[in-house]
């Protein structure tokens, strides 16, 4: 058996094919396992003539086609079947060697994994892949964490087989030790939610307010493409509403049930917000939407509720609403990754990752599903400030703000109006004006915690806690 794979891959399936694709096209001699050994000889067979493969029948003959120190990437289910493959794996493998998980682990597991691999010597790196199937072979977007002496070894490879945005930079960044690539992917699969929650409502007010066709409302999405909502979800929007069934010949997303599904990454998003105490109210109700839709029997049982009276626009005042929603399509976006940059510099504070902000807007640029014009824009943001409070301190998109909130507040009024449901652009403007509200009615909220329990209160005009006698004489004490 050679020894002379610079990387393997165990977990044949989709993506780790592709992704031992993507490394043997590039030059690289990839060993290639699989638990099911069918999987590796059926790569070898259709691919081999793509470059160098070693196939290994046996962990044992996987471990020693590596070059030292060995890089074993991992491409398997997350949870458990993770953990079946490193206790596999992990006792042929010697001090200094990586191991790469690029499964969609829960960033909680990798820091796990990290700690009892450290403690063996083994370099743990935790890496999120994001693109598909498509991505892992020409070109994902790639998040890795772990030590900085695992990226001095990796990093180049990764670099090679990963998306280049539009300037030629490569769509890898060393995001910060233990699970900080994983944390980093969750987070960008939470803004992939809120992303595709605001085109959804976007395209059901053009469609129920604006009242045109999915094919118009296709156009309107490939317009938009060409301006500042440039992005690979608005492209394939544009796809899938221009789409027609061809069984029926009626608009493809009219066949389609509306109940959305999900894998977990943007539950994930907002569990771990809510512990960290991070408002993403935006990816919060995209998760939710989403649950909403699949409750079919609830929805149902809703089917006689009353609504307005709907009553489409003309032809004129549609086309002046849609230049409205696509205000508030792109304020309440702005909001969304507001709330996912913030979700970030709080795990990285909590975590001690010394995440580059402006780092991670630079690799979503390319690969990943939420690739859009837009992140260079926040990237230079980052770059101007690193350590911008928030996205929305940013001048650019401050301006950009104050231009669109007009429109985008007309058009909740329509959505409430002609009952379209908007929970995402109605939160995201929620959150900018309770961002900029000079007084919140948390106040009063602590006057009634006081009231009930004693929970005490700051004041505004003078340092220290202080408690009301609510039941006696109402003075106040020091607490
Ligand atoms: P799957 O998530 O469907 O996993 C299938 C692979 O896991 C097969 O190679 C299977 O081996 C292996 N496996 C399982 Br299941 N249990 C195992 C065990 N106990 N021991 C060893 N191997 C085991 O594959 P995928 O869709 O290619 O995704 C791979 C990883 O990449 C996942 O973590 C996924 O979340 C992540 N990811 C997927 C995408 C995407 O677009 N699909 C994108 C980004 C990240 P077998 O052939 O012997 O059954």
């Amino acid at each position: 058996m050679s020894t002379s794979a610079q990387i393997g891959v165990t977990g044949l399936a989709v993506m780790g094919r592709n992704l031992a694709r993507n490394f043997a096209r590039n030059g690289y001699t990839v060993a290639v396992h699989n638990r099911t050994a069918s999987r590796m000889k059926a790569l070898v067979e259709e691919f081999g003539n793509e470059g160098d493969f070693i196939g290994a029948e046996t962990a044992e003959e996987f471990v020693a086609a590596l070059e030292r120190p060995r890089r074993l990437v991992i491409m398997v289910k997350a949870g458990e079947p993770t953990d079946a493959v490193i206790q596999e794996f992990a006792p042929l493998l010697e001090p200094g060697d990586m191991i790469i998980d690029g499964g969609n682990a829960h960033f909680a597991d990798t820091r796990r994994r990290e700690r009892e691999l450290r403690e063996r010597g083994i370099h743990f790196v935790g890496t999120g892949i994001s693109g598909g199937e498509e991505g892992a072979l020409h070109g994902p977007s790639i998040m890795p964490g772990g030590s900085t002496e695992s990226y001095a070894s990796l990093g180049p490879m990764l670099e090679k087989i990963s998306a280049k945005a539009k300037d030629g930079a490569p769509c890898v960044t060393h995001c910060g030790p233990d699970g900080a690539g994983h944390f980093v992917k969750m987070v960008h699969n939470g803004i992939e939610y809120a992303d595709m929650q605001l085109i959804g409502e976007a395209y059901q007010l053009l469609r129920d307010v604006a009242g045109y066709s999915p094919a118009e409302i296709a156009e309107i999405f490939r317009t938009w493409n060409t301006g500042r909502l440039d992005s690979y979800l608005i492209e394939i929007t544009a796809e899938v509403l221009s789409h027609v069934d061809a069984a029926t010949g009626k608009p493809f997303v009219d066949v389609v049930v509306d109940q959305a599904e999900q894998k977990g990454t943007g539950r994930w998003t907002v569990q771990i917000a809510l512990d960290l105490g991070v408002p993403v109210s935006g990816i919060a109700e995209a998760v939710f939407a989403r649950s909403l839709s699949g409750h079919a029997k609830l929805r149902e049982a809703s089917q006689g509720l009353a609504g307005p009276n709907a009553v489409p626009l003309g032809k004129e005042e549609a086309a002046a609403f849609a230049d409205r929603v696509e205000q508030a399509l792109y304020a309440s976006k702005i909001v969304s990754y507001t709330q996912g940059f913030h979700e970030i510099a709080a795990g990285s504070e909590e975590y001690g990752w010394d995440i580059d902000l402006g780092a991670v807007a630079s690799i979503w640029r390319g690969g990943c599903i939420i690739r859009a014009a837009f992140l260079d824009r926040i990237r230079a943001a980052y770059d101007a400030r690193a350590d911008l409070p928030s996205l929305l301190s940013d001048e650019t998109f401050a301006r950009e703000i104050a231009e669109a909130q007009d429109d985008w507040r007309e058009v909740l009024i329509a959505a409430t109006r002609q009952g379209v449901p908007t929970p995402g652009f109605a939160a995201a403007l929620a959150y900018y004006d309770a961002l900029r509200a000079r007084r919140l009615p948390a106040a009063l909220t602590q006057g009634q915690r006081d009231f009930f329990g004693a929970h005490t209160y700051r004041r505004a005009d003078r340092e220290g806690s202080f408690h009301t006698l609510w039941g006696g004489d109402r003075s106040e004490v020091s607490a």
